[in-house]
């Protein structure tokens, strides 16, 4: 019998989050039988590929596509290439930490049949520093008002990295315009807006529980800011 969720695939990119992996795909594989996972590792250095390889043991839906020795890291870079392995109709890319609430996954399911890109909306951020709330907001609406003054799609959240899309959709586009993704970049999802047209259908899912990252450090830096600034304009 077809597992309920077996249309699907997520793809969690990872850096160092041995902790939040273990959480996260337990988690996953409970809520949504059937689901596969392929974990984006970029060289962690603290057990997260062995142990995303121990459990791919007791459960063949979850991969590890080991990129240490790829010339190119990144979280952009990672989350494409996952993309390309994607069997499944359907895929959603989210976070380790467990700042992308699991249970908002079933919503993206069911507006993927009806959309073509699902996006996770945060609607509260809580407990980040007046840093980095102040500097997050401000190249938000910065890169919005770019985008939309240059006549690009947007949404509500055009930094998310918790969104779900049409897998041929998205394959097509990589294959056609990869050079247009910022390799070291961050935020995947800007980039893909500035490719998307007009008839593209977009659908929000809104949550309020981004909390802090569950363990571990944060990767985000200054250099990711600056090349979300630069992807705007490009
Ligand atoms: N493969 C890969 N994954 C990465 C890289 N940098 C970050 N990640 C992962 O991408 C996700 C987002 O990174 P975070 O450090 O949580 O960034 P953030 O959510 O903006 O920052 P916090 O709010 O502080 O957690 C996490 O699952 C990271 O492990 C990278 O260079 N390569
Ligand atoms: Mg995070």
């Amino acid at each position: 019998m077809r597992k309920a969720y077996s249309d699907f695939t997520i793809i969690i990119p990872t850096l160092n989050e041995y902790k939040n992996i273990q959480l996260i795909t337990s988690k996953l594989l409970r809520m949504y039988p059937g689901v596969s996972i392929i974990v984006s590792d970029d060289g962690s250095t603290d057990g997260t590929r062995e142990a995303v390889n121990e459990i791919s043991k007791k459960n063949r839906r979850i991969r590890l596509l080991d990129r240490e020795a790829k010339r190119v890291h990144g979280l952009s870079a990672s989350v494409l290439d996952a993309v390309l392995m994607v069997k499944t109709k359907y895929l959603i890319v989210m976070d380790a930490d467990m700042q992308h609430p699991p249970d908002k996954v079933s919503e993206m399911m069911k507006y993927l049949k009806s959309y073509d890109l699902v996006v996770g909306v945060r609607i509260h951020v809580k407990n980040w520093g007046i840093y980095r709330k102040t500097v997050s907001k401000s190249i938000a609406y910065f890169s919005y008002a770019i985008l939309t003054i240059r006549g690009k799609r947007t949404c509500n959240d055009i930094m998310s990295g918790f969104f779900g899309i049409q897998t041929r959709f998205f394959q097509l586009i990589i294959r056609k315009r990869r050079t247009a993704f910022i390799g070291r970049s961050y935020k995947v999802l800007l980039d893909l807006l500035k490719l998307l047209d007009r008839n593209v259908k977009i659908k929000e899912v809104y949550y309020s529980s981004f909390n802090p990252r569950r363990y571990g450090k944060s990767k985000a830096n200054v250099g990711n800011f600056i090349d979300i600034i630069k992807s705007s304009f490009k």
